[in-house]
């Protein structure tokens, strides 16, 4: 009966032990692993679209091929997150279908504009370090394809963190006006940076909730902070300056005390009035439906082959 199947979950979950996807789950905690994951996956597929704006003005045939495997990968953690996702019983058409009619997010990030060939770097030095701050604790997430898939997930950002950090190391050992393309680029970024771990907890209604399922093994507060204290020092061995005013070491916390974003700019972008929200959403809508041939063509020749007597 239902009060020994909670039992039995909550027993899983006190053991910071997994779910399965054949375990019975209140309908609650699957909505909201399916909002989290849908809404990771989608992130990464629209997270292909700024970088992708530099594929064909790389400045070196390395830096292309880089870049090119650089966005292919995040297709592929587009991919192994929605199968995770699927586990949840719904179907990769149907989360696209929600993306695409703005029912799904996906991270206020990628609404901003890729300006400058620094960017590229940028993205993969604050953009992929706070993805590697956020999701190394969903490694231990207590839905267990959506863990595993973490994992990999993990390695490939720490890789492509890397290598934004060596482009900008890079740029910063050029010429007066590439620093000056380093240092413009990371004053655009470091704000929305932040923003991507979500609203200051005493503003976050899904916290709570999501720590109590496992789903959550940090608040957004906490990710920020370790992200900020991770960035400081990067920052000053890249000889950039982040424009935070406030920012300043607290020996007696044993923390960077800083500046807070612009949450009413986080809100508007989240709600569909960032910069670039509008583009992002028409080209994915249009890279789907101009998809739908080749969807139709498998499906016709799946149904013919298993129609067809095995020789
Ligand atoms: N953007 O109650 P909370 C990447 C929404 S990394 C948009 O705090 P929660 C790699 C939130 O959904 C980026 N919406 O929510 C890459 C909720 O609205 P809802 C993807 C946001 O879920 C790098 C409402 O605000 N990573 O793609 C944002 O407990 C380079 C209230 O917020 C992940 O998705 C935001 N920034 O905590 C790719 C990580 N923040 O859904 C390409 C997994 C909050 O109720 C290039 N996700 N909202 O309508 C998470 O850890 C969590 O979902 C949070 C939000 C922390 C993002």
């Amino acid at each position: 009966d239902e009060t020994a199947l909670v039992e039995q979950f909550e027993q899983v979950l006190a053991r910071h032990d997994r779910i399965e996807p054949r375990d019975w789950m209140p309908e609650k905690y699957r909505a909201t692993l399916v909002r989290q994951i849908a809404q990771h996956a989608h992130s990464e597929i629209i997270g292909m679209q700024p970088e992708g704006n530099w594929i064909t003005r790389a400045p070196s045939l390395r830096r292309k091929a880089i870049l090119l495997a650089k966005v292919q990968d995040e297709a592929g953690h587009g991919l192994y997150l929605y199968s995770a996702c699927e586990t949840l019983g719904v179907s990769r058409q149907e989360l696209t279908e929600k993306l695409v009619s703005g029912q799904q997010k996906y991270s206020s990030i990628f609404n901003y504009p890729t300006l400058s060939y620094a960017d590229v770097g940028t993205i993969g030095w604050l953009v992929d370090g706070a993805a590697i701050a956020n999701q190394v604790p969903l490694c231990r997430t207590s839905y267990g394809p959506y863990g595993r898939s973490m994992i990999r997930i993990c390695k490939e950002e720490s890789f492509h963190q890397r290598q934004g950090y060596e482009l900008l190391m890079t740029m910063m050992r050029g010429s007066d006006a590439q620093r000056a393309m380093v240092q413009e680029s990371v004053d655009r970024f470091w704000w929305p940076a932040l923003m991507m771990f979500g609203p200051p907890d005493d503003d976050s209604p899904n916290t709570a909730q999501s720590m109590a399922w496992g789903i959550k093994r940090d608040t957004n507060d906490e990710l920020r902070q370790k992200f900020v204290d991770m960035s400081v020092p990067q920052a000053e061995r890249l000889g950039v300056t982040l424009p935070d005013p406030d920012l300043v070491w607290n020996a007696e916390r044993g923390h960077h005390d800083f500046g807070q974003p612009d949450w009413e700019e986080f809100r508007a972008v989240v709600t569909g009035a960032g910069p670039c929200n509008a583009q992002r959403i028409a080209h994915r809508r249009r890279a789907h439906e101009d998809g739908a041939w080749v969807r139709d063509a498998a499906t016709a020749f799946a149904a013919r082959s298993s129609a067809e007597p095995v020789e």
